[in-house]
């Protein structure tokens, strides 16, 4: 049987760096939970709703609907979600330096807390710029964010600064 792993995020939006993560983690033979966490802070773009519609919509495009899936990240702890579902691990990804010194600590606190490990993917070197705040930064103000979008999010973020 494979491994379930979870790839927890606040996905607002789900980019296309997001995307190489659920597709690499895929490849390696995990059964993915997208799980989307609560809007975190009032700076926000997307609800809860409309960001888990873009990522089944990109999943089923991209024809990963069979290995992955999304679910709303409860509030509460990381790893306790991670066993209610029964997953062995989370995923990250890691763009630079400075990525790894934020996850290096949650990484630590989460095998503490319950023996859940972190598995690290390294971003896409071409990914690396891609960040969803800048995204929604870059949206607001009126620049293009369509290359870093796959096409659901694209849409979402269009109808959401308009
Ligand atoms: N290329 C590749 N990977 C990327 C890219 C990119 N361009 N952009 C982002 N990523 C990766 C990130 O590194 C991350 O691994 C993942 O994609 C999701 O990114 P975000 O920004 O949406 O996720 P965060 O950092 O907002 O998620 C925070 C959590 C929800 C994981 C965190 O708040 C949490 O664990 N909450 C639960 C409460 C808890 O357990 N707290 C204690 C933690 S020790």
């Amino acid at each position: 049987s494979q491994s379930t792993v979870v790839l927890p995020g606040s996905f607002d939006p789900f980019t296309l760096g997001h995307l190489d993560l659920v597709r690499r983690a895929a490849a390696l033979g995990h059964d993915v939970i997208v799980a989307v966490s609560h809007n975190p802070s009032k700076k926000g773009l997307l609800d809860l709703d409309q960001r888990r519609a873009v990522i089944d919509e990109t999943l089923a495009a991209e024809g990963l609907d069979g290995a992955v899936r999304s679910q709303a990240l409860p509030r509460g702890l990381l790893v306790d979600f991670c066993r209610e579902v029964g997953a062995g691990a989370v995923v990250r990804g890691l763009r630079s330096q400075l990525d790894l010194a934020y996850e290096e600590q949650m990484a630590r606190m989460n095998r503490h807390l319950a023996g859940i490990d972190t598995l690290f993917l390294l971003t896409d070197a071409a990914l690396s710029h891609i960040s969803s705040s800048l995204v929604r930064e870059v949206a607001q103000l009126g620049g293009d964010v369509d290359d870093m979008l796959p096409p659901a999010a694209a849409r979402a973020i269009r109808a959401a600064v308009s």
